[in-house]
């Protein structure tokens, strides 16, 4: 089916296909091979097959609604696949297309002096694991990075993002324990134009508070960092576990309203055969999935890419291929 093999060609050339095939290899175990099995008794697009497609979905936590989108779509045509080879490469074609339909926002790197990268999120979620990944990436593409340590309140937080920064070899602005995170912002986003650094990161603390307060902290956070550096912050990436699957989206909903989010990043992806909340997110919360954690290694954090995800979650790739 030449739709499908235009994805299928498209991973191929991917240079991260192996990190994808590993990191989602709980996901497709379940999810993939639970459509491949539907071969054994298949006699066509039926309302059991349907019924059958939509528990799939719904087991790797796609949830109800955005299932229910992605059913009708594939049955619209799917009538039209007579036998399963073809039946499942248009399914799989129809979960890309679901996705790859907004056109992807690119990060907004600011064009005059530092990029500042706000990292949020709830406690446990990754966000100082992320933040080190993303230092190290953007250092082997050639950048000047440094982070700010803005986790004052947890204990240890500090030496944490510290210690990956010593181990990385980059800048560490830091604070006190339990001084205003915004001082620290400020500290960050001065050393940051003093040494001319491209891109900011602000690790910060991922404390379980109202939405009154967590509105407060992180619009206070986002105007002293655009008082020191014009349009700063340039991104605020909530950082999302993925074994937590549809719990995500509420904690999600919960930072759309406190701030301006313009990213998503989907980490322990590795650690989940619940992958299909990628899906989820895409069709509830319109913004979009940045990047995604595949391991615990600085290199397992990957750009989003869409041929890759559904790829990695489907049929993946023999060796030969
Ligand atoms: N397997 C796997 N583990 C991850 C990934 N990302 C983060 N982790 C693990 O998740 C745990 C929590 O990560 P942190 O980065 O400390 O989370 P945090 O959001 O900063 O937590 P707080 O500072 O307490 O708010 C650590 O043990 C990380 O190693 C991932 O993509 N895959
Ligand atoms: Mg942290």
């Amino acid at each position: 089916m030449a739709l499908f093999q235009s994805i299928r060609d498209k991973f191929k050339k991917s240079n991260d296909k192996d990190k994808y095939l590993t990191g989602l290899d709980k996901s497709r175990r379940s999810f993939g091979d639970r459509i491949r099995a539907l071969s054994n008794n298949f006699h066509g697009i039926d309302d059991d097959l349907l019924e059958e497609l939509m528990m799939i979905l719904l087991e790797g936590d796609v949830g109800i609604q955005t299932a229910q989108k992605i059913v009708d779509r594939f049955e619209e045509h799917g009538a039209e696949m007579k036998n399963f080879d073809s039946m499942e490469d248009y399914f799989i074609y129809i979960l890309y297309e679901f996705y790859d339909e907004v056109p992807e926002e690119y990060i907004h790197f600011n064009p005059d002096g530092p990029t500042v990268i706000l990292m949020v999120g709830v406690n446990g979620s990754g966000k100082t694991t992320t933040s080190a990944k993303l230092l190290s990436l953007y250092k082997d593409l050639g950048k000047k990075v440094a982070v700010v340590a803005a986790d004052t309140f947890r204990a240890g937080a500090i030496d944490q993002i510290d210690q990956w920064a010593t181990r990385l070899g980059v800048p560490c602005i830091k604070g006190k324990p339990n001084q205003d995170p915004s001082s620290v912002i400020v500290d960050g986003c001065r050393y940051a134009k003093e040494n001319d650094i491209d891109i900011l990161i602000c690790d910060t603390a991922g404390r379980l508070q109202n939405k009154t307060n967590l509105m407060k902290e992180l619009e206070k956070m986002s105007r002293v960092a655009a008082r020191e550096i014009e349009g700063a912050p340039q991104e605020v990436w909530l950082v999302l576990d993925a074994t937590t699957g549809q719990n995500g989206i509420s904690q999600a909903n919960v930072f759309l309203e406190a701030t301006n989010v313009t990213g998503i990043v989907l980490t322990k992806m590795d650690g989940t055969a619940k992958g299909g909340v990628v899906l989820s997110i895409h069709d509830q919360l319109h913004i979009p999935v940045r990047f995604l954690g595949l391991g615990e290694k600085p290199d397992d954090l990957r750009p989003f890419d869409v041929a890759g995800y559904i790829m990695g979650m489907t049929k993946g790739m023999s060796a030969n291929d």
